[in-house]
């Protein structure tokens, strides 16, 4: 089998760490792993199949060569300046930012929904990952809409603070001890406000429109994947006081009606879901017991008897695996399976 050079942009990071772990896990063919961060991590050594692998600084004066696909999260700056030098260089860029999503020629791929999409990266060399709380959504939502066409979505997420990256963790952790220390807590510093016993209905920054960045990438995104330009979608995406994996309460409008048992059977036969619903036993997806999982879990699935056609569930995923690396992972997959 042939073996390829990869190249883990942000290696160092919350992200860039799961993806070694995806990457070795899924046991990805590599011939040779770059790993590149900003000069703090210079000389830093990450593991990697019993190995340690140093990280390289990057640097825009330095060649790319060699290097077959390469999987970033550093930021939509560093995504910005560096994608298009790693895909003049022959690498095929799988981007974990917000820098190249809505770019028309740049593909957004969630393999589940819309692998064909990856065709598209011949135009820039560039593929994109969606947001997190994007790619659990339309993983749950997409057989749905293929039987019974989804007229709207309304979506209030309660995302976990690993999405804000490792600094935005550490920060939890340290309100939580101080807080139990009976200590004055430490100003937040990465997150907005403090997150310890708190919900904060920020992620990322505010837009003219009064709603917040996240929730218009989840809102354009969700078009975007599910190939439907006029689908009619609002979110509120909330930070809450958990370490790791997002949940959705979800609620659709569908054309055709689905009843709960009919939109079960769907799910259990959909690509990378889990139902988990038997609410009189008290079985729904939990944050807790999904980190660590690579699927999609729904849950609490139950007629909306407020309009003639909906349902509301309840939609869980690890932020860290399916919200990011495994779904980049997975690309990647499929690129080399038929593309490279
Ligand atoms: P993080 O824990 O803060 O890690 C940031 C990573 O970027 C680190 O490896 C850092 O290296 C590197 N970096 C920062 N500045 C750099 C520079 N000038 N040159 C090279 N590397 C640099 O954040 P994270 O949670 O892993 O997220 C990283 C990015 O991934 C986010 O900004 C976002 O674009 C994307 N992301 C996507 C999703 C999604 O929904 N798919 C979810 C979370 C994050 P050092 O350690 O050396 O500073
Ligand atoms: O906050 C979360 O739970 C997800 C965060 C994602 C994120 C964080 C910083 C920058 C992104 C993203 O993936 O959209 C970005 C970005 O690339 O803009």
């Amino acid at each position: 089998m042939r073996e390829f050079v990869v190249a883990v942009v942000g290696a160092t990071g919350a992200v860039g760490r799961m993806m070694l772990q995806v990457l070795e896990e899924r046991n990805f063919p590599i011939k040779d792993l770059r790993l590149f961060a900003s000069p703090k991590s210079k000389g830093l050594k990450l593991p990697f199949k019993g190995e340690e692998i140093e990280v390289e600084v990057l640097e825009e004066t330095q060649s790319f060569r060699g290097i077959d696909i390469a999987l970033f999260s550093a930021g939509a700056a560093r995504s910005l300046a560096y994608a298009p030098l790693f895909a003049r260089d022959g690498a095929v860029v799988i981007d974990n930012s917000s820098a190249w999503r809505m770019d028309p020629e740049v593909p957004l791929v969630v393999p589940e929904v819309n692998p064909h999409a990856v065709a598209q990266h011949k135009n820039k060399g560039i593929i994109a990952n969606p947001n997190c709380s994007t790619i659990q959504m339309v993983v749950a939502l997409k057989p749905l809409h293929d039987v019974a066409k989804i007229k709207r979505i309304v979506v209030s997420t309660y995302q976990s603070v690993s999405g804000a990256g490792q600094k935005a963790i550490e920060e939890l952790m340290n309100q939580v001890r101080a807080w139990c220390a009976g200590e004055i807590l430490p100003p937040p510093k990465n997150l907005p406000q403090t997150i310890a016993f708190n919900c904060i209905p920020q992620i990322d920054v505010f837009l003219p429109n009064r709603y917040t960045k996240e929730e218009m990438k989840m809102i354009e995104e969700t078009r975007k994947i599910m190939e439907e330009p006029e689908l009619r979608v609002t979110a509120t995406t909330v930070r809450v006081p958990v370490f790791y994996s997002h949940a959705e309460a979800v609620n659709i409008e569908t054309e055709k009606k689905l009843t709960v048992e009919e939109a079960i059977e769907i799910l259990n036969k959909a690509p990378g879901v889990i139902v988990l619903d038997d609410p009189e036993n008290k079985i729904y997806p939990l944050q807790i017991e999904v980190a660590g999982r690579d699927e999609v879990f729904v849950g609490r699935i139950r007629e909306d008897f407020s309009v003639e056609c909906g349902l509301n569930m309840w939609i869980v995923a690890d932020n860290l695996r399916k919200g990011a690396a495994t779904n980049a992972v997975q690309i990647a997959e499929i690129l080399i399976q038929k593309y490279l």
